[in-house]
């Protein structure tokens, strides 16, 4: 009776991974898709499966939703889902690389648990069977080159893979998490009836394991089939008795709940739908090899470590997409990063030094060794600004009523203003007033400024080796006007030195912007 059931192939682990920690393989897809596909087409597998369309076009159907797919998609199915690739053009067939992994293997806690809203660093939006996402042209190479990492240190840097695999993987998983939409969430679904049947009483268990009346011939009333036959279909399509995945539902809440309230036990096997207590202390005990409550002192502190390494590993990967978008010059992405950076968060001086300063210390870099050139930069410094201007509310955040009046320019012959306005934005963070020269500003121009203005300090930058000389003659000017008693002098800029300093007779050299600014408020207050 079996035999006639349309049942998908099964794909075991071994299978797919062989001995090594993660399986790849690129294929195309010849099968011509037909819009009543039976269920002996599709597959399933015990791993978890990370599908990119590297070309054609075709069709991929997940049960009984079908999406058309082209370059550029990708799709992230979970465990013992149903799914497979058709073609829909035999002249441009669907090529898939495809990575399978067990989630088990490289990561614990909820992004490992299945079914858990966080499993896979939360990829699968609510309860949707699998993710999809469309990426553009930027995110396809970004996702290529973490994909290509990871089969790379998984096949051929064997002995020293694990951690940075891990870490890749992670990476990848929160990546793709940004990119995830909800495509096939809007697709119009009919599952076949028995698996239609099959999901609605898993949906119900999730949704009412808080509830100890809870059986199976409720939920089959309420399908209209009678409770053996939902025995039997539940038992064929998940692998387990229902009972057994109700118990094992409510026992992983419970565990979730131990983990991360502190709930007494007692209460927790209430709102899992665990009536009876000593039952609840004596299953938990055989399944998970020991009691709640040592359970929860040995998972506690695990949870916090994991819940902040991955908190960690998503803002690293922001940071990196700062740095890598800053030196292509997309100031639009850097911006958008920047923001996402602040809402998670993160430091302010973290966002400028390990986004956008490291982005720029590698343009900086390459121009020096002809790799990119003037245009390049050029962007780069467009996108830097961009970013730096949204964190300017921030580092202003902190000022108090004005503590000094100062005025600040990059010295004559020179463009370069990007270190300036990092010095003017975190001098007005700290409460002074700056007035900005901007760049190629004579030495007549800061000494002027200053009387008029009644400056208490000139602030020089300089980045050329050509320029610097520009800064004695600002400190020969200001002697020249007899303001030198009353007005301080700083220097600073990449070619800029304390010997130098002291050598033109300046008063105050720095090496950025942050010390550039309580240095002038100390200076300020005499
Ligand atoms: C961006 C950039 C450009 C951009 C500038 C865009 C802009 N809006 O600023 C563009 C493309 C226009 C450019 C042009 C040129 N550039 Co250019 N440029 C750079 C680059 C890559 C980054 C500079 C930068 O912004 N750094 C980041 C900021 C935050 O750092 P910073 O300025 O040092 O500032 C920090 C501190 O120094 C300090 N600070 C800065 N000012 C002050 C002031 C005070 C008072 C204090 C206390 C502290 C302080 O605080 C800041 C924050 O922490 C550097 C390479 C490098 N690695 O520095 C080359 C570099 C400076 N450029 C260089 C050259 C040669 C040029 C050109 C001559 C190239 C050409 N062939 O045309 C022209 C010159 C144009 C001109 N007349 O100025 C050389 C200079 C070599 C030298 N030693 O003289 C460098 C070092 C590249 C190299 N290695 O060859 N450049």
């Amino acid at each position: 009776m079996a035999a006639n059931i349309s049942q998908p192939k099964r794909l075991s682990r071994s299978a797919l991974l062989g001995d090594a920690p993660i399986g790849r393989d690129c294929t195309t897809f010849q099968t011509e898709y037909i819009a009543d596909i039976t269920f002996s087409h599709l597959y399933t597998h015990e791993v978890t499966e990370i599908g990119i369309v590297i070309a054609g076009s075709g069709v991929h159907r997940i049960l009984d939703q079908s999406t058309p797919c082209r370059e550029g998609d990708i799709y992230i199915v979970p465990p013992d889902t149903p799914h497979a690739y058709f073609s829909t053009d035999p002249r441009d067939p669907l090529t898939v690389r495809q990575l399978w992994f067990c989630v088990g293997d490289w990561f614990d806690g909820e992004v490992a648990e299945h079914g858990n809203p966080r499993f896979c660093y939360g990829v699968f939006r609510d309860s949707e069977i699998a993710a999809y996402a469309m990426l553009t042209r930027r995110a396809q190479n970004e996702i290529n080159i973490l994909y290509n990492t990871i089969t790379h240190e998984a096949t051929v840097r064997k002995p020293e893979w694990r951690e940075a695999v891990r870490a890749h993987l992670a990476m990848l998983l929160i990546k793709l998490g940004r990119y995830v939409g909800d495509a096939i969430k809007n697709q119009p679904t009919a599952p076949p009836k028995e698996w239609m049947f099959v999901s609605a009483a898993r949906r119900a268990v999730s949704e009412r394991y808080t509830d100890c009346d809870l059986t199976l011939s409720e939920i089959a009333g309420s399908l209209f089939v009678s409770s053996s036959h939902l025995s039997r279909l539940f038992k064929r399509y998940t692998g387990e008795a229902f009972s057994e995945y109700v118990r094992n539902f409510r026992l992983n809440r419970a565990c979730h709940l131990l983990e991360t309230t502190n709930l007494n036990v007692e209460e927790i096997a209430r709102q899992c739908g665990l009536r009876d207590i000593p039952s609840f202390y004596r299953t938990f005990s055989a399944v998970k090899g020991m009691t709640p409550h040592h359970y929860r002192s040995t998972q506690k502190s695990k949870y916090i470590e994991r819940n902040n390494n991955e908190k960690g590993e998503l803002i690293m990967s922001i940071l990196n997409d700062i740095c890598e978008n800053l030196q292509k010059g997309k100031s639009k992405i850097v911006k958008e990063l920047v923001q996402q950076a602040l809402d998670e968060g993160v430091e302010v001086e973290k966002i400028l030094n390990e986004g956008l300063l490291s982005g720029m210390s590698i343009v900086g870099e390459k121009f020096k060794n002809n790799e990119v050139y003037v245009p390049e930069v050029l962007v780069a410094a467009r996108a830097m600004n961009a970013g730096t201007q949204l964190l300017k509310p921030y580092l202003a955040q902190n000022g108090i009523a004005a503590a000094g009046r100062v005025c600040i320019g990059t010295v004559q012959g020179d463009l370069h203003d990007i270190g300036k306005n990092l010095v003017k934005m975190m001098m007005e963070g700290k409460g002074l007033e700056v007035i900005d020269l901007g760049t190629d500003v004579s030495p007549e121009t800061f000494v002027k400024t200053a009387i008029e203005q009644n400056c208490q300090i000139i602030c020089c930058s300089a980045l050329l080796t050509t320029t610097i000389g520009v800064m004695e003659e600002v400190v020969r000017a200001a002697e020249a006007a007899g303001i030198r008693d009353k007005v301080k002098i700083m220097v600073g800029g990449a070619p800029v030195n304390e010997e130098y300093c002291k050598k033109i007779g300046a008063d105050c050299y720095t090496v950025d912007a942050a010390s550039a600014a309580d240095a002038a408020v100390a200076l300020c207050r005499g």
